[in-house]
């Protein structure tokens, strides 16, 4: 049977050796330019580049054509989405799935609406790969992805919530608190796949002490973590260091958002994904 993991490219993971897998690229739009989020696309250099952009800029998700190019002809396929509560990525590949399967009725697609973004996605295709390699059915995959999805969770910190606001990504009660100077917000992905906000900290250390005590409130204990950060890379290491002194065994791996969390998060802003 082959098998294929194919994930948006919020997922913010670029390469996972010893399995067939592709990224779907999200769009980035600013005025005339689109900046497509695939490997071509250098992340920090769009991020300088739209600080200059004076109109509007706006996303877009994969369509079901974009999805069914990157399923390939695969026969079985694990699809891992950014949340459906903020995207319409997941249902694009859910309609993508159907005429799949229709299509071809002996293949198999499991369609995982992360409600969440970036790392806490990559700890979900990572298991994906895992499943895989031990030898499990389709249908014991499935099982064990949908057992595993309720141990994971997404929390981050943000400087800013400009493009979360301007493109309606959060409710009118979080666009409220928006842009207060200084003021970092540390907050999770909730249940439904929305922005939830915990916290709101001034300077570093006091930031970095309220994340590790919100993965610790969801149930983490020193298992794996995955850390993407927006032209952070020293906030990203301070934050390892933070989580090793207290779970000394960690498995934490740290990597640069790629362009559609890197414009959502903004620079400065950390996504930490992780298992409770
Ligand atoms: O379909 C599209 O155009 C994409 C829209 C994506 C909107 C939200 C992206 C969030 C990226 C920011 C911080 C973490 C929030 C997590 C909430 C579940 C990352």
């Amino acid at each position: 049977m082959s098998f294929k993991i194919v994930a948006d490219s919020a997922s913010d993971l670029r390469v996972l050796d010893g399995v067939d897998f592709t990224s779907v690229p999200l769009t980035i739009n600013a005025g005339d330019h689109s900046y497509v989020d695939d490997m071509n696309l250098d992340a920090a250099k769009m991020m300088a580049e739209l600080k200059s952009h004076k109109g509007r800029s706006t996303t877009a998700c994969p369509n079901t054509h974009d999805w069914l190019t990157a399923f390939g002809d695969a026969e079985e396929i694990v699809c891992v989405t950014i949340t459906s509560a903020l995207s319409g990525s997941c249902n694009a590949a859910q309609v993508a799935r159907e005429d799949y399967v229709r299509a071809h009725p002996e293949r198999r697609v499991l369609v995982v609406d992360s409600l969440s973004a970036g790392p806490e996605m990559t700890l979900l295709i990572e298991k994906a790969a895992e499943l895989h390699h031990s030898g499990l059915s389709f249908d014991e995959l499935s099982r064990e992805m949908t057992a595993y999805q309720q141990h994971t969770h997404l929390t981050f910190t943000l400087q800013s919530l400009h493009n979360l606001v301007a493109n309606g990504r959060v409710s009118p009660a979080v666009a409220a608190i928006a842009g207060l100077l200084n003021i970092r917000i540390v907050g999770v992905a909730s249940d439904e796949g929305t922005l939830q906000p915990t916290a709101r900290c001034r300077g570093e250390k006091r930031t970095y002490a309220e994340l590790l005590s919100t993965m610790e409130q969801r149930g983490y204990r020193g298992g794996k973590v995955r850390i993407t950060h927006c032209c952070n890379a020293a906030a990203a290491q301070l934050m390892t260091d933070r989580i090793r002194e207290k779970h000394p065994d960690a498995d934490v791996a740290i990597d640069a958002t790629r362009g559609l969390c890197s414009y959502y998060a903004e620079e400065g802003g950390m996504l930490i994904g992780f298992e409770g």
